[in-house]
């Protein structure tokens, strides 16, 4: 991936922002599936921060699992499922589509990049 992509994914990684029932405020970042993709198939975060992933798919029903970092949600067209993450580790963390979905399904896959909050 060029550089300037992936800039212009970094800004726009984070979309908006939701208040939790604690009042603190959480980046809220879209996560949309379809056959056989994730975009972004990049998501940086940072140790400790919570962040909201808002996964929506644009056509049949899929999968967003990484067991690294404890998550797993189906991922379903016209309805968004949001998950709240705080990653604990640094690292690189493939997530997958786990929800079979046809001949590219076993590589719909993207990675988290969890870096050192500093
Ligand atoms: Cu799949």
């Amino acid at each position: 991936m060029s550089l300037v992509l992936t800039l212009v994914l970094a800004l726009g990684l984070y979309v908006g922002v939701s208040v939790s029932q604690a009042g603190e405020t959480i980046p809220t970042i879209k996560v949309t599936a379809k056959k056989f993709e994730f975009s972004p198939s990049e998501i940086t975060l940072k140790k400790g921060a919570p962040v909201l992933l808002e996964l929506i798919s644009l056509d049949r029903t899929h999968g967003f699992s990484c067991p690294d970092l404890g998550v797993r949600a189906d991922v379903l067209p016209g309805a968004p499922t949001t998950i709240r993450l705080e990653p604990q580790k640094a690292g690189r963390f493939v997530f997958r589509c786990d929800v079979f979905c046809g001949d590219g399904h076993e590589e719909m896959e993207g990675v988290i990049i969890v870096r050192d909050g500093q």
